[in-house]
């Protein structure tokens, strides 16, 4: 018996699904009416997509994120998707800023040591909040593309996420004020919400400015993040939503925390699931800039 390893090559529904972020029912609608995918099934009847199905998935969720109708998109070639996702995302084939260049080359080669000599020394030259606007939001958007167009290991993503995460937290506790006194924010992310960059750099802006944030990080329910607020008596709730999450998603659970929270209490909500959600939530402020929040530690 060769001691050959067999990787799974297909995936089934619930793992195209949480891979995509396209729903098990779409993925059967289009089946019928496109024609795509097109799953093979396995002895038990069970539908099974392979991995070039799945990128060719990825990108179709991303253009409907962008606005395209399936009847549009579903059909065509992977080739024409990478082509017209590009046309929208200028970023994808653009030669970079250098400085951006220079950190993408260091995870890009998987360089943890001296990723982490070089953004401390960044963060020296451009000072807290140029560090967190000018260069962390747009690397991180740049490491997400690189990520889907397979020019990125998952090793070299977390590599990044890990040195933001921790660089960013030594900043947080450096700078959190010290008297003792209520905190006035509180910052989470909901459920099925796994993306708590965007999180950590508002938090950062906001104690840099003398705020008194509480941040209770990824994946809080709503109910939770409501039982908090109240014992903590907070003034503002901030939410972070990035790509990852649907409009649906976004808007259900937005107007569940307004009808529960006190009108007394603002809600914010970021990040990129939170554009083109139209009409907007009623009593909630959206907002995609991290500079507009620093309006909050004035
Ligand atoms: C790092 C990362 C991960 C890490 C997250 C680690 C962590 N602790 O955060 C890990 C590895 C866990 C991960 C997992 C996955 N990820 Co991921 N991930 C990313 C990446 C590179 C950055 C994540 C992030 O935090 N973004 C959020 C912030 C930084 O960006 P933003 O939403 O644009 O927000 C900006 C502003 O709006 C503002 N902002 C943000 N929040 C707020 C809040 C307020 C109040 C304000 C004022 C402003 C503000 O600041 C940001 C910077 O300017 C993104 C790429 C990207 N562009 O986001 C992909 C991305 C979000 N991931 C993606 C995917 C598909 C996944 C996975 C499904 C992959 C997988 N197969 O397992 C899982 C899903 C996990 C889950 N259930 O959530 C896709 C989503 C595509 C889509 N449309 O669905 C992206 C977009 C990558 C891509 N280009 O395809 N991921």
């Amino acid at each position: 018996m060769d001691d050959q390893v067999i990787f799974e090559t297909t995936l089934n529904i619930a793992a195209a699904e949480r891979e995509t972020g396209i729903g098990k029912d779409t993925l059967r609608i289009w089946e019928r009416r496109y024609g795509f995918p097109l799953p093979a099934r396995n002895d038990k009847g069970e539908r099974s997509y392979t991995l070039e199905q799945v990128e060719r998935l990825r990108y179709i969720k991303q253009l409907l994120d962008n606005g395209a109708r399936p009847s549009q998109i579903v059909t065509l070639p992977l080739e024409t998707l990478k082509r017209m996702l590009e046309e929208q995302q200028p970023h994808a084939s653009e030669v970079l800023p250098p400085l951006i260049a220079e950190g993408m080359k260091l995870i890009i080669a998987q360089r943890s040591q001296q990723l982490e000599q070089w953004l401390e020394q960044q963060l020296k030259q451009l000072g807290i909040e140029p560090f967190v606007i000018e260069l962390i939001a747009p690397m991180t958007a740049t490491v997400g593309h690189y990520w889907l167009q397979q020019r990125l290991s998952i090793a070299a993503e977390h590599i990044f996420t890990a040195q933001v995460i921790q660089l960013l937290n030594a900043i947080i506790h450096q700078h959190r004020p010290r008297y003792p006194s209520a905190p006035k924010l509180l910052l989470a992310t909901l459920p099925g919400e796994q993306h708590t960059l965007g999180l950590l750099m508002v938090e950062t802006l906001l104690v840099c400015r003398g705020v008194r944030a509480l941040s209770l990080g990824g994946q809080v329910p709503v109910e939770e993040i409501v039982r908090t607020a109240e014992r903590h008596q907070i003034q503002s709730v901030l939410l972070s939503f990035s790509a990852r999450c649907s409009r649906e998603m976004v808007r259900t659970n937005l107007a569940a925390l307004r009808r529960q929270l006190p009108q007394s209490v603002a809600i914010w909500a970021g990040g990129a699931g939170t554009q083109r959600l139209k009409p907007h939530p009623v009593g909630v402020q959206i907002s995609h800039s991290l500079a507009d929040i620093l309006q909050l530690g004035e």
